[in-house]
């Protein structure tokens, strides 16, 4: 059961930020550009993830790696948002 609620959650974590990074993550994901993502596109953008998450690389995610990615994210989010706020203030001036 803790194994399905970790798998839960990786997924969770894998799927949200591929539409909400800087660059749109749908047009990132879109590699032959035809405006969709197909499924091998999706799955090899989830590979990227786990792989990235996977930081001793034995194709396993663990908990400690898990919540450094998710601590990761969450400074990568906090940097977006704080550029954007620069960006935003630079449009106004
Ligand atoms: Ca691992």
């Amino acid at each position: 059961m803790k194994k399905l609620l970790l798998s839960v959650a990786v997924l969770a974590f894998m799927s949200a930020p591929a539409f909400a990074d800087d660059k749109g993550g749908k047009d990132k994901m879109d590699k032959n550009g035809d405006g969709l993502v197909s499924q091998s596109e999706f799955m090899a953008k989830q590979q990227e993830r786990f792989e990235d998450i996977d930081a001793n690389n034995d194709g396993s995610i663990e908990k400690s790696e898990f919540k450094a990615a998710r601590e990761k994210w969450k400074g990568n989010k906090k940097d977006r948002k704080e550029q954007r706020q620069k960006n935003k203030g630079a449009d106004t001036e």
